[in-house]
């Protein structure tokens, strides 16, 4: 067994950052409840790999990543909560104790039908308009396609796009879901649709969204999560999202630096902040692999450093997915640790605020596939127009 590959099967054991020339002390690694409550990751001498501080880490961080070629990949244990609000309150929260408690052993929860037909149905009446304006804006910087194709792979910042996205976004069921988990005002990090039309959605591969969230838009800490909403009916076959459950208790610091611009490439096929292969099979070997799957109207909540990917969709049958990723407004982004531009703040915003509950349920209003006045960020020349017509088939 190689040197790699035994860094990699440590990872089973949750704490091998030792090994890899970090040290998370056990009082820094146990209790912390606050992102204001700074664990120290102390550097010391090195077994494999070269022993230097990153040039790619310009400012100290509890999360290295991003490392040069030659560092062995590390293994963090998790130094904060997964649900940050008191276990006294929780019984009168919006998740009941069963699907709290899921969520922090496992990193995820489903909520099978959580929106019901009706609710379903004005969803994706907003998607299928939202395909349209995309085809007739088909230069805007928040489209992103596919890696090797025109075909549309995601629609960023949804909630500029559409006012039924966002007053969905703060929905009331929804935000009381995420001021329990987060235990603070929440704002939206970031809002895609993502895009798996039959026979040509491509595969995300294996990352944790925190690692990116960290290291590229400066997220101090893992006081965030993902609300995916199905508006599609999501099977075994057509690339739900796959999971590997308790793997958010580790963060894994990954080889490989960071290019300028790079998510011009990486949204639509990532390879930088990616963990290796052998990482992915140890801990798949320790933890499973799950893909949650329901019909049109389920909600699944995972946590934002949990590892997942999902494969390409070959079937005729589309999966389409609504993201909201909510945020504590404690975790508001800083600089990034590479002290380079971050992205775009349609990919993810630099001026958070604070989201409140709608009054009325946002799928009672009215004029639904109206869009908001927000002019395009920044245009980007292109010459052919999207490929839409397999993505709007109704499920
Ligand atoms: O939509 C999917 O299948 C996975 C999405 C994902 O991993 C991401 O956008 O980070």
């Amino acid at each position: 067994m190689s040197g790699d590959e035994r860094t990699a099967r440590d990872a089973s054991d949750e704490v091998t950052a030792s090994d890899a020339g970090y040290e998370v002390t056990a009082s820094d690694a146990s209790s912390s409840t606050h992102a204001s409550e700074p664990a120290r990751t102390r550097r010391r001498p090195r077994v494999r790999g070269k022993a230097r501080v990153p040039d790619t880490i310009a400012t100290p961080t509890r999360y290295p990543s991003r490392l040069p070629a030659g560092m062995a990949e590390l293994f963090l244990p998790r130094d904060v909560p997964v649900v940050w609000s008191d276990e006294s309150s929780r019984d009168d929260g919006a998740l009941d104790p069963a699907a709290l408690a899921h969520f922090d052993e496992h990193g995820f929860v489903s909520l099978p039908s959580f929106f019901g037909s009706d609710e379903v149905r004005a969803l994706q009446t907003e998607l299928d308009a939202q395909l349209a304006w995309a085809a007739a804006h088909p230069d805007d910087p928040r489209l992103v396609r596919e890696p090797d194709a025109d075909a549309l792979r995601s629609i960023f910042a949804v909630h500029q796009t559409s006012a039924r996205f966002e007053a969905l976004s703060r929905d009331p069921r929804l935000i009381a879901i995420a001021r329990q988990l987060l235990d603070d005002d929440v704002y939206l990090h970031q809002t895609r649709l993502n895009l798996k039309p039959g026979f040509d959605g491509k595969e995300f591969w294996w990352h944790s969204d925190f690692e990116t969230w960290h290291h590229e838009d400066g997220m101090p800490t893992m006081r965030c999560f993902s609300c995916v909403i199905a508006l599609s009916d999501v099977t075994p076959h057509n690339g739900p999202v796959l999971f590997l459950p308790g793997s958010h208790r580790t963060f894994v610091g990954c080889v490989g630096e960071t290019p300028d611009e790079n998510h011009q490439t990486s949204l639509r096929r990532q390879t930088i902040g990616v963990p290796s292969r052998e990482a992915i099979t140890a801990l798949s070997e320790k933890h499973g692999l799950v893909g949650p799957t329901g019909p049109a109207g389920t909600v699944v909540l995972f946590d934002c450093n949990l590892l997942h990917a999902s494969n390409g969709n070959v079937t005729p049958d589309p999966r389409h997915h609504l993201f909201f990723v909510y945020s504590a407004m404690d975790n508001r982004v800083v600089d990034p640790p590479s002290g380079r531009r971050p992205r775009p703040t349609y990919v993810a915003t630099r001026e958070p605020r604070v989201l409140r509950p709608n009054a009325e349920t946002s799928l009672d209003r009215a004029n639904p596939s109206s869009h908001t006045t927000d002019p395009s960020p920044r245009s980007t020349p292109r010459s052919t127009p999207p490929s839409t017509d397999r993505a709007s088939r109704p499920s």
